[in-house]
């Protein structure tokens, strides 16, 4: 949880407030734990801001930039949160400590874990968008954990807003999905979250955020737990501190925790170990507070914990009983990440080695649940496995920017033998496209192995197309599906479990242009070759033997050369006009790359940017392999 905090205000705890005093904010009938969980984009990091804001976290004239919990580099970047990360503000005598939680499918486990350390959660819609798929994942989770919630229909302000719709929508969605009756009697908010403004009915006056504020307090129960008992915390988050050491995040489900003690970590392979509470805090707006105790319900972040795994407890010294650990769901595709060892090897990168990589893998897996790390019989391959194309680009892009060169394959699915019968991950996949696309967007999942579930036509212009679909189907769709609708389509999916294997998938239906020699592309054969297929390199670019230079328009690979010189018999015809007959190359980015690599191919990674190769750079290696 990536909240930044400065360090200078780490004192001696003698005089630290004690979050457990009576009269304090400890009493847990003061405190509130919600997170708050939605589709991507629905608006949830923005809300966050507005009651940041309104709760009095910030000066009125500080200078606080936008989605300001997104404080990542790649979350600003991409507008998106990636990691769930808390905060905690004030409604009057209530402290609310608030989670902020990733809406993108691929970031599913990061929400899994993020439930258990609320007693509730806000669950936002987008007034337009309805709920989508992820906004069914994550309030599954959230009722199976018999958690309330508050209903926040978000973005009223959009011209097509359709509050009511998707209200009754919501209400379906928590019959199907089984909610109590309590879990039912949720209170509803309306909401434009980018301007801090809540109502309680879609037609009704829109004031600040305290209907919102109200609802918390109100519906979602503060903690449970006695703080005499003995210390439970469940740790749902282990963050390296290169003051501190690595710090354990967790949730205080009982008893309390003090600076100096001695407590037991509990280990998800039954083994213990006892460390002591070097220094403890707990969340405030932006900062991490230090204070000296903190008592059930406290979200707290602790240093000293050597060697606390994500998942685990830690537990009271003398009579150590461990809470079950937290387990998200399954992987459901790998990647296979090797070193780099293509002829440009080490040449951007600092960390390049067999050993390098293994390393930050390791350390990625003990910090990710939702990621794991499988050897393989070679030391310089690895497979790793995880939820998505996007969780493994943004895994990816971390490690090229610490300085790491690495090559990735096609990210593959992961099968299963039931009952003899090869089966493999399908998904719920939910499309929103104009009604002029849909034949097209049709036909294209027909080709992937999707098969319509349901269509629902808002008489808005638009459709709702669902379609059950092998995962391997939307393995490098995203692109071309993008390019179908003019920009304008939603295509969202959900894992939806194991079915039979459907059967070939054509994952690309153009072969690639494979440089056949090393050396700089020239402008002369960037003109002669354009007409072959689109170019991904230009003139200047250094290559090498077996480097896919562009995308072949015909289905198979073509071996050329980029580096030709024009004979100098024909120095008079003027060079200048080769240039202006140059196409720009296409520069893909990471995620574009991923899509679109075939098993044979990989992806060269290094701190200056990625190139497109064959696996066998050598034309005679490939020829026999394919043989
Ligand atoms: N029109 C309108 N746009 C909004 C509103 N609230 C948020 N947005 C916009 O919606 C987009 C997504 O907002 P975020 O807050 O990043 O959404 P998020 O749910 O945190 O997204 P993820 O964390 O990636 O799942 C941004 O461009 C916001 O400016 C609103 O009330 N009305
Ligand atoms: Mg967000």
């Amino acid at each position: 949880m990536g909240v930044q905090v400065s360090h200078s205000e780490t004192t001696s705890d003698s005089r630290l407030p004690s979050l457990s005093e009576p009269g304090s904010l400890s009493q847990t009938t003061q405190l509130r734990n919600v997170a708050i969980v939605a589709h991507v984009d629905h608006g949830k990091t923005t809300l966050v801001d507005a009651m940041l804001w309104q709760s009095g976290t910030f000066r009125s004239n500080q200078d606080v930039r936008e989605r300001v919990m997104d404080s990542m580099d790649l979350e600003r970047e991409k507008g998106i949160t990636i990691m769930a990360k808390n905060t905690a503000v004030r409604y009057g005598d209530t402290r609310i400590n608030i989670v902020d939680t990733p809406g993108h499918s691929d970031f599913g486990g990061e929400v899994e874990r993020t439930l258990r350390m609320v007693d509730g959660i806000m669950l936002l819609v987008d007034a337009a968008e309805g709920p989508l798929p992820q906004t069914r994942f994550v309030l599954s989770k959230a009722l199976e954990l018999g958690l309330p919630a508050v209903v926040v229909i978000n973005k009223i302000d959009r011209s097509d807003a359709r509050p009511q719709q998707v209200l009754n929508d919501v209400y379906d969605l928590f019959i199907d999905l089984e909610a109590s009756d309590h879990q039912l009697e949720f209170p509803v908010i309306y909401a434009i979250a980018r301007e801090g403004r809540s109502a309680l009915s879609a037609e009704g006056p829109v004031g600040d955020l305290r209907p919102l504020f109200e609802a918390i307090v109100s519906h979602i129960p503060p903690p449970g737990g006695h703080g005499a008992d003995p210390l439970q915390v469940l740790v749902t988050n282990v963050q390296p501190d290169s003051y501190l050491g690595p710090l354990a995040v967790g949730r205080v489900i009982q008893g309390t925790l003090r600076t100096r003690e001695m407590v037991t970590l509990c280990h998800r392979d039954d083994s213990r170990t006892r460390v002591q509470v070097n220094a403890l805090f707990v969340y405030e707006g932006l900062e991490r507070v230090e204070v000296s105790e903190a008592g059930p319900g406290s979200i707290v972040a602790i240093a000293g914990m050597e060697g606390i795994g994500l998942g685990e407890t830690i537990a009271d010294a003398e009579n150590p009983d461990p809470l079950k650990p937290i387990s998200v769901d399954e992987p459901t595709m790998s990647m296979e990440f090797r070193i780099n060892d293509s002829p440009f090897s080490g040449r951007a990168g600092r960390f390049v080695t067999s050993r390098h990589l293994r390393e930050r893998l390791r350390k990625e897996a003990t910090g990710n649940l939702s990621i794991r790390l499988e050897e393989t019989d070679s030391p310089d391959r690895f497979l790793v496995y995880g939820r998505g194309e996007l969780q493994m680009a943004i895994l990816i892009e971390q490690m090229r920017r610490e300085g790491y060169e690495l090559s990735v394959g096609m990210p593959q699915v992961l099968t299963r033998k039931i009952d003899g019968e090869v089966q493999e991950p399908y998904e719920a996949a939910l499309i929103d496209v104009a009604e002029e696309f849909m034949g097209l967007v049709v036909q294209k999942m027909g080709i992937r192995r999707g098969l319509m579930t349901r269509m629902v036509n808002h008489g808005s212009g638009r459709v709702r197309l669902e379609f059950s679909i092998p995962s391997r189907g939307l393995i490098g769709y995203r692109t071309e599906f993008l390019t179908d609708t003019k920009g304008t389509g939603i295509l969202t999916h959900l894992f939806d479990g194991y079915r039979a294997w459907a059967g070939t998938i054509v994952h690309r239906t153009t072969g690639a242009l494979v440089a056949d020699r090393g050396g700089r592309v020239t402008g002369y054969a960037v003109v002669n070759l354009q007409e072959r297929g689109e170019l991904f390199v230009g003139p200047g670019d250094e290559v090498y033997r077996g480097m896919i230079v562009g995308e072949n328009s015909r289905d198979a690979d073509l071996d050329v050369n980029v580096t030709k010189e024009k004979k100098l018999t024909n120095m008079r015809s003027s060079t200048a006009d080769n240039f202006e007959k140059q196409v720009p190359p296409r520069r893909m980015s990471l995620e574009e790359s991923i899509e679109f690599v075939r098993d044979d191919e990989l992806i060269e990674i290094t701190p200056s940017g990625f190139r497109l190769r064959k696996r066998h750079l050598d034309p005679n290696d490939r020829k026999r392999t394919t043989a």
